[in-house]
Formats: structure tokens, C-alpha cells, sequence
């Protein structure tokens, strides 16, 4: 069976990793890629729940993972219930292209083991501070793709963008960042072509473990 390339999504609470989602998904699907997700949360469905409603992607495609535990052992530590909930949308849809995984809202500290993702995005908030990404936050510094999302609140909490791009820029060294706005679209497009080109195009052999091996 065709293996979907899996591909998680972190960050603090409230940063935007849905609000991502609900970005990327179609614009994903407008290229003719086959697209799924499963949410987790703490104790609730919530966030599989809102991206259902919006209806941009049918709901048996969308799986909600109420981890019971910090985020972070769910996507590090014991994925087996991300795992099941993949391999679940891998046997009713056998053409998938990339499963989303995003993790419920979290610390700085966390990170995705690769047993579960072949590659992950961290989507931190300008409202959190300019300061963050000097903080040297492992699942910022670590991930794959930093998103650094809400810039256009920046000038209504007095976050100084050119700092966060400097210290971003010398935290991550050469890998990627993007600059985003949910809102309006603004950096969505250099996402959407960083998931194509460096996951998409490279998944005849996925990185992930597969379940029996985990
Ligand atoms: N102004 C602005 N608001 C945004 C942006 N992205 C997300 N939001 C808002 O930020 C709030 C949180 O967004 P979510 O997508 O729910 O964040 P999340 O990271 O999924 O939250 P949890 O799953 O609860 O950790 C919502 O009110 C969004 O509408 C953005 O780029 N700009
Ligand atoms: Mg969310």
C-alpha cells in the first residue's frame, strides 16, 4: 500500500496551527494532492471539529485525537494513537498524498519524533513576543520549517519584526523559515511549495516508522 508522507505541525497554544491548516489544506488540494488530517487536543475533538465545519475537505478525512497527556508524549514520546489514526486514514483512502498531524498546543521545548512525521513545521505567534526565537527553543530551532505567524499583529504589540528576522535567521541557520498571515494569505504560498519540495517530491521512501516497527 501507498505510504502518505506525514507531515506535523507544532507550537504553542493558540499560534495559528490550525488556522495553518485551514490554509494550506486547499491550497494543497488546488494543486490536485490528496490530503488528510488528524488533530489532537487535550480533551476535546475541538480543532478536528472546526476544520469539519468549514467543509474544505470531506469529514472522514479529518480524525481527532484526544491525547488525555501533555501534547508532547502523543508526537515524542508514545505516538502509537497519532499512528493508528494515520494508518486509519491510509486504509480508506489508499491515494493519499501527505497526512497532517498537528499537535496540540504546547511549549517551545516540543518536538516531533520521526518515527511518526518525515518532516515538521513550528508555528510560533508574533504575539508572543519578539523574543522568542532567540529563546532557543528546541522544537523552533529543530523543526524542519519555523512558521512565525500573525505578523500583521506586530505593530499592535510592539513586536520589532526586523529582530525576529534576525534572530531567527541566526538561531535557524540554513533551514527554512516562513513569514505568514492566516488572516490575508501572505507567505502561505512559500509553505505550500517548501511541503511540495521538500516532502512531496521526496516520499518514494518515507521516513516514518511504520506501526509494527514502533
Ligand atoms: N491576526 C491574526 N490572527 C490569527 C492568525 N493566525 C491565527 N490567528 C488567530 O489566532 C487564534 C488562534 O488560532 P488557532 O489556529 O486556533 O491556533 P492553534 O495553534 O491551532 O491553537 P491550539 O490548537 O488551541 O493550540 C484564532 O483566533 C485565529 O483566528 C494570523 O495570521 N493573524
Ligand atoms: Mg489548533
Amino acid at each position: 500500500m501507498k505510504q502518505a508522507a506525514r507531515v506535523g505541525i507544532g507550537g504553542p497554544v493558540g499560534s495559528g496551527k490550525t488556522a495553518l491548516l485551514e490554509c494550506l489544506v486547499p491550497r494543497l488540494m488546488a494543486r490536485g494532492i490528496e490530503v488528510a488530517v488528524v488533530t489532537n487536543d487535550l480533551l476535546t475533538k475541538e480543532d478536528a471539529e472546526r476544520i469539519k465545519r468549514k467543509g474544505f475537505l470531506p469529514t472522514e478525512r479529518i480524525i481527532g485525537v484526544e491525547t488525555g497527556s501533555c501534547p508532547h508524549t502523543a508526537i515524542r514520546e508514545d505516538p502509537t494513537m497519532n499512528l493508528l489514526a494515520v494508518q486509519d486514514l491510509e486504509q480508506q483512502f489508499p491515494g493519499l498524498d501527505i497526512v497532517f498531524i498537528e499537535s496540540g498546543g504546547d511549549n517551545l521545548a516540543s518536538t516531533f519524533s520521526y518515527d511518526l512525521v518525515d518532516s515538521y513545521l513550528f508555528v510560533i505567534d508574533v504575539g508572543a513576543g519578539d523574543d522568542i526565537p532567540r529563546k532557543n527553543g528546541p522544537g523552533f530551532m529543530q523543526a524542519d520549517l519555523a512558521v512565525i505567524n500573525k505578523i500583521d499583529i506586530a505593530p499592535y504589540v510592539g513586536a520589532n519584526l526586523d529582530v525576529i528576522r534576525q534572530d531567527a535567521a541566526e538561531r535557524r541557520g540554513q533551514k527554512a523559515i516562513a513569514y505568514t498571515n492566516c488572516k490575508t494569505g501572505t507567505g502561505l504560498d512559500e509553505v505550500v511549495n517548501f511541503i511540495e519540495e521538500t516532502v512531496l517530491f521526496q516520499t518514494t521512501s518515507p521516513n516514518h516508522a511504520v506501526l509494527s516497527e514502533v
